[in-house]
């Protein structure tokens, strides 16, 4: 795109949302200490005085404005076929005119900022760059930490050779009503407002690096996915994976695991928390690149022990969003091992009803702050990866472990993944839905398109990474947790590991390659709990295989036919062998 165009566009947008002034972001720390103690002196953000806490704020977001907004989520392409049914689509001549009688004089006596930005390495030929309008100073902090912005991302737009996403945010007056959050995938272009909060506002994110890349991927013959991204290393080797969850299922604490004591042969290096842009290198290896600079965590559950790295993190240049605070001044959330909350976050006297911190209160902070922060995220051409995993979180049904049995069957399983809600969103919390990918939210395009998509891999390459599912989630008859999870998912990690580097067998169910029991290290693990992590239930994948033909059959014709075959075969297996395991 030209420069000339997009400054065009901003002079539209002034004239549209009238603003006192316009400032450029250049990208430097100074300019972010400014945007923190304006914000401070404002009112708006309070700096963390505690001991023990350096540079670190704590800023509470609107009571009605905590999560994503799903149900205010748009895709606006001219076909309402192209954006899918896992899309809310407007035609764009008419999401135009709905959002700019919002947008119109929305920013009158407010500063515009301008925030050029690049997501991935400035000098990666696989970064994708955008420009980022908001009125916001907390989106320009946020977005300081978690992009790379600024005068060298500027550079790169101005030599007019580049694809730019452009993106307009507005906080306006907030009211949930006339919020909106909408893409038009066909101009690469985004429109936001009546919402201040994370994957909503800070456009480089979800908006940017998931929907309108995911559309730019299908389109150049690459992929934007909702993965985390680590290294494995162990005897002198590292293998790299990526693996797909849904908002707030563990992907942040995953991608910084430190192995308990036992397992300290082996060490994963993080690589990226929450998004990957997968292509093909020229050795038809899956190569991926996290396109963020920094992490925007869930903060409750977070404790020395789940997530012993992030737990340190938060003592120095971070950003708190929506803890509590406790007599001393320092942020507090469920599952913080220290001290009690005496403000909640709204900011009132902590009565003890609910949660003290949101359940989807977040941290900001920078990748380069991470102590496990692998080098290779910095490599412009990202890593090569063994294995690709798919997640859900499921008190049921997915065993452990799976390894599936080819490509296509392994996108069947990124595809049927279904996981229970969690507070991420606005809306029911624990309700099981299909989460393709834990891409549901964000595909800018029609699932069953994206589908074939991931399936057209298969032809372009012998050297794919192997694909895998896993659930730490399973509940026990007991209603608890049937595998300890955090730090002891390295256990389930080195099996894959060892499956990569064919060193030890599995066995094979209708449903996919499981573990055989030895293989895995269930220490801890009662005998009960560890049958049912790795049983496969006959009644129940049956009864699951049919509730698919529903999930499929909503996106029709767009649906993979190779999905049914395997459907077919899975049923036929069932029906014609004994008893699985378990
Ligand atoms: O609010 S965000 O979209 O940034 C976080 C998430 O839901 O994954
Ligand atoms: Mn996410």
């Amino acid at each position: 795109m030209k420069f000339a165009e997009i400054e065009n566009w901003i002079t539209d947008v002034v004239k549209l949302t009238n603003p006192k002034e316009v400032v450029w972001c250049n990208g430097s720390q100074e300019e972010h200490n400014n945007a923190l103690a304006a914000m401070a002196k404002r009112g708006e953000i309070l700096p963390i005085t505690a001991p023990g806490y350096k540079n670190c704020h704590l800023y509470r977001s609107h009571p009605s404005d905590v999560a994503r907004t799903e149900h205010k989520t748009y895709v606006c392409t001219n076909t309402p076929e192209a954006a899918g049914p896992n899309n809310n689509w407007l035609d764009p001549d008419k999401a135009h005119a709905k959002v700019d009688r919002v947008f119109r004089n929305c920013m009158q006596g407010r500063t515009m900022y301008v925030i050029p930005y690049c997501m991935g390495p400035i000098d990666s030929p696989h970064s994708g760059l955008g420009i980022e309008l908001t009125d916001s100073l907390y989106v320009v902090a946020n977005m300081f930490i978690m992009t790379r912005i600024g005068d060298k991302a500027l550079e790169k737009i101005k030599t007019n050779k580049f694809d730019v996403v452009r993106g307009l945010h507005s906080t306006a007056d907030l009211d949930p009503d006339k919020r909106y959050i909408m893409h038009f995938p066909e101009k690469l272009l985004i429109k936001s407002i009546g919402s201040g909060y994370g994957g909503n506002a800070l456009l480089g994110k979800k908006c940017h690096a998931l929907r309108l890349a995911s559309w730019q991927a299908k389109h150049g013959g690459w992929l934007a996915e909702h993965m985390l991204i680590a290294g494995i290393e162990h005897a002198g080797k590292t293998h790299y994976v990526a693996a797909a969850f849904p908002s707030a299922c563990g992907k942040t604490n995953l991608a910084m695991l430190i192995p308990p004591e036992k397992h300290r042969d082996y060490k994963i290096w993080t690589v990226g928390d929450d998004i990957a842009w997968l292509r093909l290198g020229e050795d038809g290896r899956m190569w991926a690149m996290n396109p963020e600079s920094g992490y925007f965590g869930v903060v409750p559950g977070t404790n020395e022990n789940t997530n012993p790295i992030a737990n340190d993190m938060l003592n120095h240049d971070a950003i708190f969003t929506n803890v509590a605070l406790t007599s001393e001044g320092e942020p507090w959330w469920e599952g913080k091992t220290k001290g009690k909350p005496q403000i909640d976050w709204r900011g009132d006297p902590w009565g003890g009803v609910g949660t003290a911190a949101h359940p989807n209160a977040r941290f900001t902070v920078s990748a380069k702050h991470c102590p496990t922060y692998s080098p290779a995220a910095e490599d412009p051409q990202g890593v090569p990866l063994s294995a690709i995993i798919f997640g859900g979180r499921r008190s049921t049904l997915n065993p452990l472990v799976a390894e599936a049995f080819d490509w296509t069957h392994g996108i069947f399983m990124g595809a049927t993944l279904a996981s229970e809600t969690t507070a991420a969103i606005t809306g029911q919390v624990g309700t099981l839905r299909r989460d393709p990918m834990a891409m549901l939210p964000f595909c800018g395009y029609n699932m069953g398109d994206y589908w074939q998509h991931w399936l057209s891999f298969q032809d372009k390459s012998q050297n794919l990474p192997r694909i895998f599912q896993v659930n730490w989630f399973q509940k026990n008859a007991q209603g608890k947790f049937a595998w300890p999870g955090f730090g002891d998912n390295i256990r389930v990690l080195k099996w894959i590991v060892e499956r990569c580097e064919n060193k030890v067998d599995a066995q094979h169910t209708p449903i996919g390659n499981l573990p055989n029991i030895d293989d895995i290290d269930f220490d801890g693990v009662s005998d009960a709990d560890r049958d049912q992590l790795l049983a496969v239930v006959k009644k129940d994948w049956l009864e699951e295989l049919d509730d698919l033909d529903d999930h499929f059959g909503k996106y029709g014709s767009h649906t993979p036919p190779q999905f049914k075959v395997l459907q077919e075969r899975m049923r036929k297996e069932f029906t014609t062998t004994d008893e699985q395991a378990g």
